[in-house]
């Protein structure tokens, strides 16, 4: 064998080598995609009102409807009881004030009355009327979702909230961290002069991160990072490319 010809099987040799490898890895990544959904206890949340179950993407991704699992499954809460469903709104038998009331995690809904609440001229924007939200956030909390990734690619996420101050998130796909820190800026407004109601100012955050999604059923968690005494009413999936 010549000079040349032992070059090009030596980089030939790098080429095959390198694409078994790729291919490998790539085999790797899917199996332990596959295996972190198979070995989940949790399961895409139903009720007699509710019956989507995974919540589709793109699209948008209320956050009352995490998975059922329970603590340590589908959701973290620091406390065992839920503040909003059964506490601050009394069990009444109607749907908003019962909505999963025996869970830890703490869910309320927008009301529109007097005295303003969710509806005051301090919001950033309208949230729509009897909208369940969940609220109560801290940190070290999070919510876990089965998601149904229509169209695998590359999207940007928004979210409506409200945040009594600067506050931090994350999240992850499959338990893999794929966004740290992000900053959910405040709505507190001084002139409000009405204290409970700086939990009330709602907001649209825009392109809070850009995420690549494979097609398919997979996890989706909301961490909360840092305290904003943030209440979370929808994520939107944007699709890009
Ligand atoms: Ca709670
Ligand atoms: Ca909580």
């Amino acid at each position: 064998m010549d000079k040349n010809n032992k070059r090009k099987s030596f980089f030939t040799s790098i080429i095959f080598f390198s694409g078994i490898f790729l291919a490998i890895f790539t085999l790797q990544v899917a199996c332990k995609q596959h295996n972190t959904l198979a070995s989940y206890k949790g399961t895409p949340y139903e009720d007699g009102v509710y019956k989507d179950g995974a919540q589709k993407i793109p699209g948008k991704l209320q956050f009352e409807y995490y998975d059922v699992g329970g603590e340590g499954i589908a959701y973290h809460d620091i406390d065992s009881t839920n503040s909003g469903s059964g506490g601050l709104n009394k069990a009444d038998g109607t749907y908003l004030h019962e909505f999963r009331k025996t869970d830890a995690v703490d869910i309320s809904y927008t009301k529109f009355r007097k005295p303003l609440i969710d509806n005051s001229p301090y919001n950033f924007i309208d949230p729509e009327e009897n909208d369940l939200y969940v609220g109560w956030t801290e940190p070290g909390e999070w919510l876990k979702y089965t998601i149904d990734v229509q169209q695998k690619g590359v999207y940007a996420l928004d979210i409506m909230y409200t945040a009594n101050k600067d506050g931090r998130i994350s999240f992850a796909v499959n338990d893999q961290l794929v966004a740290d820190s992000i900053l959910i800026t405040s709505t507190f407004v001084e002139a409000d002069t009405i204290a409970w109601r700086q939990w009330h100012h709602w907001n649209y955050l825009k392109n809070i991160a850009t995420l690549e999604f494979e097609k398919g059923l997979q996890t989706f968690t909301i961490n909360t990072v840092e305290t904003g005494n943030m209440n979370y009413n929808y994520i939107r999936f944007k699709h890009l490319e």
